[in-house]
């Protein structure tokens, strides 16, 4: 394609998201990395610009905002910020996760929900994309304050939610606990007992394997990469970051496939244990961070090893990457760091957890970069899954979700391929995901006409 009017195209296309919302960088950088990707395709494709169909995708259908009181266990009253994109209906009901953390702002909500419409039509689900949240920080509160917090957050969400308009689920500082106080609220508000929210109880409606969803699916995604050059994820030794939903599971998922993971971190620092954390080593961290919340260094003092306080765990010799913690957390030196110490592959868990220089030194290095939106979309796929048993009042095994889930993998990673091949052999999986999960959408948005 015409490399020039692809650079124009692009620069022009950056300007104007820019210029209609300056403050809100990490929505440029997700909207960037797309357009990069699939500017060729749209100027081989005139319809789609026609219809100015990529305009209406980053400006959400709907952005609600709202005040969240709540008081806390002295009494003292806190007021925080609540917010729900609904991005994109093109496919399906807005369909994406609540994110509680003190850095939560339209920026960051805005690039979730962004990225959310490419993953949840990669799932080949009937969802649309959303994101919502808030800037409370459940850290050091008691159930009592998070539960009151739920109530109050609920109590407006509830009217801009349904199960067949905007079905929210957990990211970052929602679990369980918080998506159990979410629904009872919705439920007493509306006394109707649907699936609005996923990620629920399995006693309440919940899927099997929606916890273990994300990163089992991480590295199911990256057993497909690695099969392009037949190889597994036997006997490599393994970097996670993070030490949440998503890293323990995607641990727990190598350990069993005969990986060794070597880290894990959290927001304080990371932990190096170069003999493996095993599936018993595994167990301690699991209780520690779900049941009593504490901090990763417990871990470096309970088995004497080795602490990287307030680092990254991306100057380790490894394998394979899978960050699993949060945005931005892989710059460019650490990128280079990882590949001139080996590593073959990097396979996303968390959302955007590349930034956009380190993700074009992968690509450059031709190492198996598995972008997100297609590495971490097990996530919403199960709970695409849960509101399917939801609908039909039934629920499915284990084995029967999980091969569900193997398979979904397993057909992303097809059409990443399908249109991320590139002339030298190389699979581009940023490009690949960018495009299949934007065809499906804008076709839907064309059909659908001016709305
Ligand atoms: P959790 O809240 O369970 O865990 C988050 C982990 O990341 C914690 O270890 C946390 O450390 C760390 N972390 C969070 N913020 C930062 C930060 N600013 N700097 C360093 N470390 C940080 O969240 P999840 O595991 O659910 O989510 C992790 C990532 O995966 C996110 O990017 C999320 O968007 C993405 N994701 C989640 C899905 C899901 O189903 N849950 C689905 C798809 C993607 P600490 O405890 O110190 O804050
Ligand atoms: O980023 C994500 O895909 C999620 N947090 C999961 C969303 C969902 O609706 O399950």
């Amino acid at each position: 394609m015409n490399t020039k009017s692809s650079k124009i195209f692009i620069q022009d296309f950056m300007n104007y998201v820019k210029s209609k919302d300056p403050g809100q960088p990490e929505f440029h950088q997700a909207v960037k990395e797309v357009v990069e990707t699939l500017a060729d395709y749209l100027l081989d494709n005139p319809r789609y610009l026609h219809a100015r169909i990529l305009e209406r995708m980053v400006e959400p259908e709907r952005i609600i905002q709202f005040r969240v009181p709540w008081s806390d266990d002295r009494g003292n009253i806190h007021i925080n910020r609540g917010y729900r994109i609904e991005m994109n209906s093109a496919i399906g009901p807005y369909k994406g996760g609540l994110r509680f953390h003190p850095t939560v702002n339209q920026s960051i909500l805005k690039f979730l929900a962004f990225e959310q419409v490419l993953k949840n039509s990669l799932t080949s689900l009937p969802m649309g994309g959303g994101k919502g949240g808030s800037d409370f920080d459940p850290k050091n509160k008691s159930d009592n304050e998070v539960m009151r917090f739920c109530q109050s957050f609920m109590s407006e969400l509830a009217r801009h939610i349904g199960k067949y308009t905007d079905v929210p689920a957990g990211d970052i500082g929602v679990g369980g606990r918080e998506i159990g106080f979410l629904f009872g609220q919705y439920k007493r508000i509306r006394n109707e007992f649907t699936g609005v929210l996923t990620g629920k109880g399995v006693e309440w409606g919940g899927s099997l394997i929606r916890p273990e969803a994300t990163g089992y699916g991480t590295v199911y995604f990256a057993e497909e990469m690695l099969k392009t050059r037949n190889d597994s994820i036997s006997g490599k030794i393994v970097a996670i970051s993070g030490s949440g939903n998503v890293a323990q599971f995607a641990a727990e998922k190598v350990i069993e496939l005969g990986g060794k993971v070597v880290t894990l971190s959290d927001s304080s620092g990371s932990i190096y244990d170069p003999d493996g954390i095993d599936s018993e080593k595994l167990a301690f961290v699991m209780e520690l961070k779900n049941v009593h919340r504490g901090r990763i260094k417990e871990y470096a003092d309970k088995y004497n090893i080795q602490y990287l306080n307030k680092k990254r765990p991306w100057s380790v010799k490894c394998d394979l990457a899978l960050p699993c913690a949060t945005e931005n957390e892989i710059n460019e030196e650490e990128a280079k760091m990882l590949t001139k110490n080996g590593c073959i592959l990097v396979a996303e868990g968390a959302n955007m957890p590349t930034t956009l220089e380190a993700v074009h030194h992968f690509l450059d290095s031709k190492i198996l970069y598995g972008p997100a939106k297609a590495a971490n979309a097990g996530g919403v796929a199960v709970s695409g899954l849960e509101m399917t048993q939801n609908s039909m009042r039934l629920a499915w095994s284990r084995e029967e979700v999980d091969s569900k889930l193997h398979s979904i993998m397993v057909n992303i990673h097809k059409m990443c391929i399908q249109f991320g091949k590139e002339p030298d052999g190389y699979t581009n999986y940023v490009k690949g995901a960018n495009i299949a999960g934007f065809v499906k959408v804008a076709n839907s948005m064309m059909a659908q006409g001016l709305v």
